[in-house]
C-alpha cells in the first residue's frame, strides 16, 4: 500500500503532494514501482495535528482519487469522515482506511456496509492531538487486541461483512518506542484475530529513535521492520518508499516456506 498524502503538514512528506497533479503523479509512480493499493489522505494524523474540516479534506482528495482511478491499484481513502468517504467511493475508491476504527463519525460504518467497501480499522489511543502524551497500557498487545476485536464486532453489527475488514495495531498512534516494538514482536497475537493485518510503520519516529536518522532517511529501517512484520503474519504494508520495502518483502517471502505470493518484477539474473 503506497501512501499519497495530499496535505501541507504530514510528518514526512507534508506539502510535497498538495497539488492534485503532483499527488496523482506520485500515485502513478508508486504503482509503477509495484504498489497494489494506494492510500490517499487529506488529513495528517501526526502527533499534535489539528483536525481538517470536511470541505477542505474533500477539496484535497477527490480530484486525486478521480485521477488515480484506473491507475491499476485499489484506491483506499484514508479518512474518518463519512462525507469524504462517500465522495471518494463515488470517485473510484473501494477501500476505507479509518484510523478511528469507526469511532470518529457515526455514519461511516453504515456507509461502508451499504457500499460493500473494504475497510481497515486501526487502534489509536486518544486523538492525534493528545495521543503521545504519556500513553499507558496494562499490556499493550492484549489491550490493542481487545480493542480491535471489539471494533470488528461493532463493524459486523453495523452490517459490514467480516470478510471486508482488515485490522491495524496503529504503530505510533499513542505508543512509546517500547509499545511499538512489543506490538511488532508479538504481532502474531493480533494476526490470531483471523483478519488480514495492515502494518503502517513507514518512516515513523520510533525508527528514528533506533537509527538516529531523520524521516527521509528511514526507508531501509522501514523495509527491515516490514520484512519482520511479514514473517509475523502481516498482510498489507503501508509505505512511502515502495521499492525498498518490496525488495525486502520479496526476499523475506522467498526465504519463508509458502511465503507471500509475489511475482518477480524483473528478469535480471545477474
Ligand atoms: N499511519 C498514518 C496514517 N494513516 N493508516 C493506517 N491504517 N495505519 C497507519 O499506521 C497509518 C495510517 C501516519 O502516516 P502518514 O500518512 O505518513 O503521516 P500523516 O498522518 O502525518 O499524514
Amino acid at each position: 500500500m503506497g501512501v499519497v498524502n495530499v496535505t501541507p503538514d504530514s510528518f514526512s512528506d507534508g506539502g510535497r503532494f498538495l497539488d492534485p497533479q503532483a499527488a496523482v503523479a506520485q500515485g502513478r509512480r508508486l504503482v509503477e514501482e509495484g504498489a497494489r493499493m494506494l492510500d490517499v489522505g487529506g488529513e495528517s494524523t501526526r502527533p499534535g495535528a489539528d483536525a481538517v474540516p470536511a470541505e477542505e479534506e474533500l477539496r484535497r482528495v477527490v480530484p486525486v482519487v478521480e485521477g488515480l482511478a484506473g491507475a491499476g491499484a485499489t484506491i483506499s481513502i484514508d479518512t474518518s469522515k463519512a462525507a469524504v468517504a462517500t465522495a471518494s467511493l463515488d470517485a473510484g475508491a473501494s477501500y476505507v482506511n479509518d484510523v478511528t476504527a469507526f469511532r470518529g463519525d457515526p455514519e461511516l460504518a453504515g456507509l461502508v456496509a451499504d457500499r460493500g467497501a473494504d475497510c481497515c480499522l486501526m487502534h489509536m489511543l486518544g486523538t492525534p492531538r493528545t495521543m503521545q502524551d504519556d500513553p499507558r497500557y496494562d499490556d499493550v498487545v492484549s489491550d490493542v487486541k481487545a480493542f480491535l476485536e471489539a471494533r470488528l464486532a461493532f463493524a459486523v453489527a453495523e452490517g459490514v461483512a467480516e470478510a471486508r475488514v482488515m485490522l491495524d495495531p496503529g504503530i505510533g498512534f499513542g505508543k512509546t518506542l517500547e509499545h511499538n516494538l512489543e506490538l511488532l514482536a508479538r504481532l502474531g497475537e493480533i494476526v490470531a484475530l483471523g483478519r488480514p493485518v495492515v502494518i503502517g510503520l513507514s518512516r515513523k519516529a520510533f525508527l528514528g529513535k533506533i537509527t538516529g536518522r531523520n524521516a527521509a532517511g528511514r526507508a531501509v529501517a522501514t523495509a527491515a521492520a516490514n520484512a519482520l512484520a511479514l514473517e509475523r503474519g502481516a498482510s498489507v504494508f503501508r509505505v512511502h518508499d515502495v521499492p525498498e520495502t518490496l525488495d525486502a518483502l520479496a526476499v523475506a517471502a522467498a526465504t519463508l516456506a509458502g511465503g507471500w505470493p509475489l511475482t518477480p518484477r524483473t528478469t535480471t539474473t545477474t
